[in-house]
C-alpha cells in the first residue's frame, strides 16, 4: 500500500503490521486501553483494527496468573527495528519489570508480522516464532482478518490445527477494549 507525502508529493510505503499485546499483572484491562491509547500516538502509524479481548491460561511457563491478550492491526511507516523500540516503550511505560522468559508482565508488545517481511536475529524474529501454535495470537487475529496467510496456512487453518488443550486455553472476555 501506498500514499503521498502531503508536502513533498513523495510516494510513501506503508506496510501492514499486525502486533500481540498481552498482560497478567495488575488491572489486565487498564493495561491493554493504555497500552493501545499509547500505540495509537505512535508517529506515523494508523491502527485499522483491535480485536476482541480475550482471557487466556498462560502459555508456557503455567505457574502464573490468566492473561488478556488482544491483537492489533495498523499501518506503518516505521522500519521494524524503529517500531521494535516504541512498542518496548509502550511496555517501560507500563512499568514492565526485566522478567524471565514467558513470565508474568504488565505488558508485553510484540510484532507479529510486519508486511511480507522474513527476518531472524537476537532482536527480532518475524513472523514471530511461536504466533501459529498459540490460541492467544491466533483467535484475535480471527476476528480482524482470518484468510491472512501467515507460514504457507490462513489463520482459519491454523485455528483448526489447534489441540482442545490449546483452544480450551481461551475466552472472549469482550468484543470491544472499550465497551
Ligand atoms: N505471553 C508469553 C508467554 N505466555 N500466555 C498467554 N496466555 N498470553 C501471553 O501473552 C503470553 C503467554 C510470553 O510473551
Ligand atoms: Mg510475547
Ligand atoms: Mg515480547
Amino acid at each position: 500500500m501506498t500514499k503521498k507525502d502531503k508536502n513533498t508529493k513523495n510516494i510513501i510505503e506503508l506496510v501492514e503490521v499486525y502486533l500481540s499485546l498481552g498482560t497478567n499483572v495488575g488491572d489486565r484491562l487498564d493495561n491493554l486501553r493504555q497500552a493501545v491509547s499509547l500505540i495509537s500516538e505512535f508517529e506515523s502509524c494508523e491502527i485499522i483494527k483491535v480485536s476482541g479481548v480475550y482471557e487466556t491460561k498462560p502459555w508456557g511457563y503455567t505457574e502464573q496468573d490468566d492473561f488478556y491478550n488482544l491483537c492489533i492491526c495498523m499501518q506503518t511507516e516505521l522500519p521494524p527495528y524503529e517500531l521494535l523500540n516504541k512498542c518496548q516503550q509502550v511496555e517501560k511505560e507500563l512499568d514492565r519489570k526485566r522478567d524471565f522468559k514467558w513470565g508474568p508482565r504488565t505488558m508485553d508488545v510484540d510484532i507479529l508480522l510486519y508486511g511480507d517481511l522474513t527476518n531472524e536475529d537476537e532482536t527480532l524474529t518475524i513472523p514471530h516464532k511461536h504466533m501459529h501454535e498459540r490460541a492467544f495470537v491466533l483467535y484475535p487475529l480471527m476476528d480482524i482478518d482470518k484468510d491472512l496467510i501467515v507460514k504457507d496456512k490462513t489463520i482459519e487453518e491454523w485455528c483448526e490445527l489447534l489441540d482442545d488443550e490449546e483452544k480450551e486455553s481461551i475466552t472472549l472476555f469482550s468484543e470491544k477494549l472499550n465497551a
